[in-house]
């Protein structure tokens, strides 16, 4: 088989990229490794930045994203019982969407079904070759049976446990890491959404987060330890520590039911560099990791496609070679931006294991900032609605 652009991984990245791509008639093959329900059953982001929201609306798959995303122009910051009120559309003219990762997955699915797409699921030993060569292909195995696709470039958007980015040889790439000493245990429960806003709680306890999916549906995580079980964890205990880390007026409003799902994320920092090799280029989570703090991993995976997407078009509309020259520093000036915020975020409100009594004067006084200076609010804001791209 032959295509222009073989994509290995159907997550957000590979499916999105696919799509901007199939609108310019550029071809691509998706190769997944696991089955489409499987993809759709993961939970995970529910924050979306302008820039991604006017890229799926690109994509043509905006239509249910706009019925049912909800708009947010503001979250809520809490310390303790002190709560701090940032105003997205104060500050930056801009909002927030709330629709979830799986929603976004779904609509793009759907319209790579739509129009016949090359899709492959459940592929096994994806193998990227001669990227550094003019003539890469790829190989896999589906169902016992051995295939190679013939391409002019290779997108590696399988993750952070796929194989493109080891298939860039060490001594090739640079990696940056940092693993936070805890983890956030997620739930997903049919029930009313504590408050209209997101809240970030910071407590004694640890941290909690109060998220949602629309009306009925609210997703809530509470920091855990990082070796922690959901086994360990019954719906009671986490309503309870849920309880005890967020505002006192909110814990009192709290409606609690049985969990739909239940799981733990750990955290981490990680970049590679570069973000491309030859004609192998990186997206997403394959290349970065944030922690989740921030909301920034799916709108950061966003912005490479954006940028690699504007690359290869400009490439085989007007022979333009700039933009994938220049795609992995383009793609890595944004990316650490993000990964300040997140780790920003993530180390004001978070209990450390070794954190000292003069660490936690430094958060309050960091918090005490944010209360009372517009500018630090604005900087927040700014971050949160997502940078220019
Ligand atoms: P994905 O989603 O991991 O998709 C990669 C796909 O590649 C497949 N794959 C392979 N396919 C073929 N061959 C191989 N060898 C393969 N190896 C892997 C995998 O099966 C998978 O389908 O990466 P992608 O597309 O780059 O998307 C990134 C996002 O999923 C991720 O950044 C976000 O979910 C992070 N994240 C959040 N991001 C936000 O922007 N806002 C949020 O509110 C937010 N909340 C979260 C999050 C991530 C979380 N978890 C669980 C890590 C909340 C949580 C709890
Ligand atoms: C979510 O709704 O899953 C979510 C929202 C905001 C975050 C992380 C996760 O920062």
């Amino acid at each position: 088989m032959r295509t222009q652009v073989a994509i290995v991984g159907g997550g957000p990245s590979g499916l999105l990229l696919a799509q901007l791509l199939h609108l310019q008639g550029i071809s691509s093959v998706v190769l997944e490794r696991k089955t489409k329900d499987y993809v759709l059953g993961r939970i995970r982001a529910g924050v979306l930045e302008v820039g991604l929201v006017d890229q799926l609306r690109a994509a043509g798959v905006g239509e249910r994203l706009d019925a049912d995303g909800i708009t947010h122009d503001g979250t809520v910051i809490s310390y303790g019982d002190e709560q701090i009120r940032i105003d997205f559309a104060a500050h930056t003219d801009q909002t927030v969407t709330v629709y979830g990762q799986t929603e976004v997955t779904r609509d793009l699915y759907a319209a790579r079904e739509e129009m016949g797409g090359a899709f492959v699921f459940e592929v096994e030993n994806v193998e990227i070759k001669d990227a550094d060569t003019d003539q890469p292909y790829v190989t896999y195995q589906k169902d016992g049976t051995g295939h190679r696709i013939d391409c002019d470039y290779v997108a590696g958007c399988d993750g952070f446990h796929g194989v493109s980015r080891q298939s860039i040889p060490t001594d090739k790439r640079k990696e940056f890491e940092k693993v936070y000493p805890f983890g956030w245990l997620g739930i997903l429960s049919e029930t009313p959404p504590v408050h209209e806003e997101l809240i970030y709680a910071s407590s004694d306890a640890g941290f909690a987060l109060c998220s949602m999916r629309n009306a009925n549906l609210s997703r809530y995580y509470i920091q855990c330890a990082m070796d922690d079980d959901v086994r360990n964890w019954s719906d009671d205990a986490f309503w309870d520590a849920l309880r005890r880390r967020i505002p006192a007026e909110h814990a009192e409003m709290l409606v609690t039911g049985p969990s739909i799902e239940k799981s733990i994320a750990p955290l981490r920092s990680f970049v590679c560099e570069p973000m491309q090799w030859g004609r192998l280029f990186l997206c997403g989570d394959a290349a970065h990791i944030v922690p989740p703090t921030g909301a920034k991993g799916l709108n950061t995976a966003a912005s490479d496609v954006h940028y690699l997407s504007q690359a290869l078009i400009a490439h085989y509309k007007d022979g333009d070679n700039s933009g994938i020259e220049g795609y992995s520093q383009k793609a890595l000036a944004r990316v650490w931006k993000a990964e300040r915020f997140s780790w920003w975020m993530t180390s004001l409100l978070h209990r450390f294991p070794d954190q000292s009594e003069f660490d936690i004067k430094m958060q309050q006084a960091d918090v005490a900032f944010l209360r009372d200076n517009a500018n630090a609010q604005a900087v927040l804001a700014q971050n949160y609605v997502g940078l220019p791209y």
